[in-house]
């Protein structure tokens, strides 16, 4: 079932809409313990500084990314032809100090014309007092606005990169149960504050349902395809896994990450590991 009018509106006026119930808390329950599992299976390969694009390594997420209870919702805002360009695991550890900067999505991914939306999918509680995705409403109207580069030891992004001048007293927290999701604008400013509970926060960001009418501005680019018309040639399209990290799909993710940090890190004065 897609989003309803009212829902569509307020995704255009404010960009976001939260929550929106995709699961059961016990089904994203089991999602936490299959992840759980396949981090103590594959420590080497699931830890932090590997949190990108986890839908290639690891079936169940990789099942996640076509999901019609979150591609429906999408579609209702994207249109009926839709690719995935990354997903990033959010874990933040118990009591950490890992922060998310106030910054836009959009800003560093070098994709066009912009026809995408962010799908988070809450794994654990997510509330204020473990770090919740909060976003400043109607920022997405401004389009790109300036970031600097903190490289942070904390900051959970790339590069640490910070919108300049906020009010984060505008901010709306978006509090989820597990098995809810909120969707979020390209362009949206948003940010996330330390966990200070006692279990971990896990949220996977579908980063970003693309319109297959979109385009890379630099190349090469990953995609995976998701539903509807075909995908683009100026695109490669990389597969779902059969199984948790066997060596096609760790393959798949170190060539899409390569790319991904590649493009994030453009222009950059230094690099983190991806
Ligand atoms: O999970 C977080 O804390 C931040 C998420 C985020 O920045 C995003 O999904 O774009």
């Amino acid at each position: 079932m897609g989003l309803n009018a009212e829902q569509v509106e307020h995704f255009r006026e404010h960009g976001y809409i939260a929550p929106i119930d995709v699961m059961s808390e016990d089904e994203a329950g089991q999602l936490r313990a299959l992840l759980e599992e396949a981090e103590a299976a594959y420590p080497e390969q699931l830890h932090a500084e590997h949190r990108n694009n986890p839908h290639l390594v690891l079936p169940f997420f990789g099942a996640i990314t076509t999901d019609p209870r979150i591609v429906d919702k999408v579609e209702s805002l994207i249109g009926p032809d839709i690719m995935l360009w990354s997903t990033v695991l959010f874990a933040k550890a118990p009591q950490s100090g890992s922060f998310v900067s106030w910054h836009q999505d959009a800003t560093y991914m070098a994709v066009g014309p912009h026809n995408d939306v962010t799908a988070w999918l809450a794994l654990t509680p997510s509330h204020l007092g473990n770090g919740c995705v909060s976003v400043l409403p109607g920022t997405h109207k401004s389009g790109k606005v300036e970031h600097v580069d903190t490289f942070g030891d904390e900051n959970i992004l790339t590069r640490g990169q910070e919108v300049v001048g906020v009010d984060p007293s505008t901010a709306v927290h978006l509090e989820l149960k597990p098995g809810q999701m909120s969707l979020h604008h390209p362009w949206v400013v948003h940010g996330s504050q330390p966990n200070r509970s006692d279990d971990r926060r896990i949220g996977l960001a579908l980063q970003t349902y693309m319109g297959t009418d979109m385009r890379p501005t630099k190349g090469p680019q990953y995609v995976t395809h998701v539903r509807g018309g075909a995908v683009d040639d100026s695109w490669s399209v990389l597969p779902l896994p059969t199984d948790v990290c066997d060596d096609s799909g760790l393959a798949n993710r170190q060539v899409a990450n390569q790319s991904f940090a590649d493009i994030l890190y453009d222009g950059a004065e230094k690099r983190r590991k991806l």
